[in-house]
């Protein structure tokens, strides 16, 4: 154990990642209108529901509707100098397509933000994630349809207008990769997976590159003083041998990944990319005025997601497949795995750091990371208490790679690890895959008095925060 000097800059943006529709609950107060994620109450394991159901945890979630201001205090606690949440697109356009917004939705925003500002915490804001309005997944099959393209800048356009002076840093996608492998929860693309050609699921995608890229330029109009990333979910491909066709088909596979962050940051379609659609014979719409669109407007920095690395091999005879965040790979046979079947790989993070600094030279944010674990609350000193060493180290073995990351030279803004505070889980809707510094009494049955309980690697971290990364054990 050493706690030699720290790596990280003063200004290092250390706290932690929620997102609407996982923490807030009050699913249909305030006027919010439903959202995809209201008919999806077995996460994206199963099919949506016609209707939302009582089984879905998300109604009520942990109730940050109603506690924001007791979490955020507790977050201040942990002295975290910034806090990522997504705005509820539903509540601020019910169904999607109307012309005015709801200013009660507004408001809730309003308080959040206050909250943030008393404790001197700086807001990352996801515009979209994982939340599409319901209404634009039933009536125009979500981002398949164009017209979506035009109901986001609005709705974008309506908070850079409202929260431009005071929110910073803004997110446009979350993880805009993972809409080519789970199309309902991430596009909000109502027709079957099974049944959408790939021409649609990739007009989708392009759908979402060019919207993303439009709400970066209304950005820069309405709130100058804002910085706009996109949000990649980054997942490092080895090869499973050193023989070159396993590198090849490692990097293949990457790269499906990649094409995002270099669509955003160089603002053309690579032509690795177009290669690949022209092979699955997927014929795009794009105009001279999207290309024109996405060259002008390429982010200020990339945001990105890590939970595992996984492998790839060109021989189909030895692709036996893991679990992956969204999507599955390859297992790595040299890692370990969490409950859940995520290998766990802390240099996989030092990797990606570097990879994306050398291909992109943008700035990079750690806005997810994260081990979802079963969680024991204990009593310790007639106090109830989470004893979770095993993400205390999780979280210290990744954040020492991310400290190599940044003496290799790699410019990191900060470091925001998934689910701070318990919440639902997006994958498979349990409240048992905890994330969480902060445990919340609720259980996957729904019972649970919502209490708020602070675990071991509570102080953990606000020890790593406070000393900025000097008592992390190497
Ligand atoms: C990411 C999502 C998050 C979050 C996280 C953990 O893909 O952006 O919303 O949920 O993964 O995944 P899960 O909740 O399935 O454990």
């Amino acid at each position: 154990m050493t706690a030699s000097p720290s790596p990280f800059p003063a200004d290092f943006l250390w706290g932690g990642a929620t997102a609407a529709n996982q923490i807030e609950g009050a699913y249909n107060e305030g006027g919010k209108g439903l959202s995809i994620q209201d008919v999806m109450p077995k996460g994206i394991t199963t099919d949506p529901t016609d209707a939302p159901t009582d089984d879905n945890l998300k109604q009520v979630a942990i109730d940050f509707y109603h506690r924001y201001a007791e979490d955020i205090a507790l977050f201040a606690e942990m002295g975290f100098k910034t806090f990522r949440f997504s705005i509820a697109w539903s509540r601020i356009f019910p169904l999607g397509d109307e012309t005015e917004p709801n200013e009660e939705g507004l408001v809730f925003y309003d308080r959040v933000l206050d909250e943030c500002a008393k404790h001197g915490i700086e807001p990352l804001v996801t515009l979209s994630h994982y939340e599409t309005p319901l209404h634009l997944a039933r009536t125009y099959d979500g981002w398949v349809n164009r017209d979506l393209i035009g109901f986001y800048e609005r709705y974008a356009r309506v908070l850079f207008a409202r929260y431009g002076s005071r929110v910073k840093y803004w997110l446009t996608f979350n993880e805009i990769n993972s809409v080519l492998h789970a199309p309902f929860m991430s596009g909000g693309i109502n027709t079957p997976k099974d049944q959408l050609s790939k021409t649609d699921l990739y007009q989708a995608v392009h759908n979402e590159l060019v919207a993303s890229a439009l709400v970066t330029k209304a950005a820069r109009e309405l709130a100058p003083s804002a910085q706009v990333g996109c949000m990649v979910l980054a997942m490092p491909t080895y090869p499973l041998s050193p023989d070159p066709d396993d590198v090849m088909a490692a990097l293949t596979t990457e790269r499906t990944n990649l094409a995002f962050g270099d669509i955003h940051v160089r603002g053309e379609y690579p032509g690795y990319y177009l290669r690949s659609l022209r092979e699955q014979g997927v014929d795009l719409v794009i105009s001279d005025e999207d290309r024109t669109i996405l060259a002008e407007n390429t982010v200020d920095f990339v945001s990105f997601s890590y939970y595992v690395s996984i492998a790839e091999t060109a021989d189909e005879s030895k692709r036996v497949m893991g679990e992956g965040n969204i999507f599955p790979g390859v297992r790595n046979p040299t890692l370990k795995a969490s409950e859940w079947g995520w290998q766990i790989d802390p240099v996989g993070l030092r990797v990606v750091l570097n990879q994306f600094w050398d291909r992109w030279q943008k700035p990079l944010f750690i806005v997810e990371n994260g081990l979802g674990a079963k969680d024991e609350l204990v009593e310790v000193d007639g106090r109830k208490t989470v004893i979770d060493d095993y993400r205390i180290a999780y979280l210290n073995d990744h954040l020492v790679q991310v400290g190599e990351a940044v003496t290799d030279g790699v410019e990191v803004m900060g470091y925001t690890p998934w689910g701070c505070i318990d919440l639902v889980s997006a994958s498979t809707a349990q409240l048992s895959k905890r994330y969480g510094f902060i445990y919340v009494d609720r259980n996957d049955d729904g019972s649970g008095t919502l209490e708020r309980y602070k675990k071991k690697s509570f102080d953990w971290y606000t020890e790593v925060i406070t000393s900025n990364g000097a008592s992390l054990t190497r």
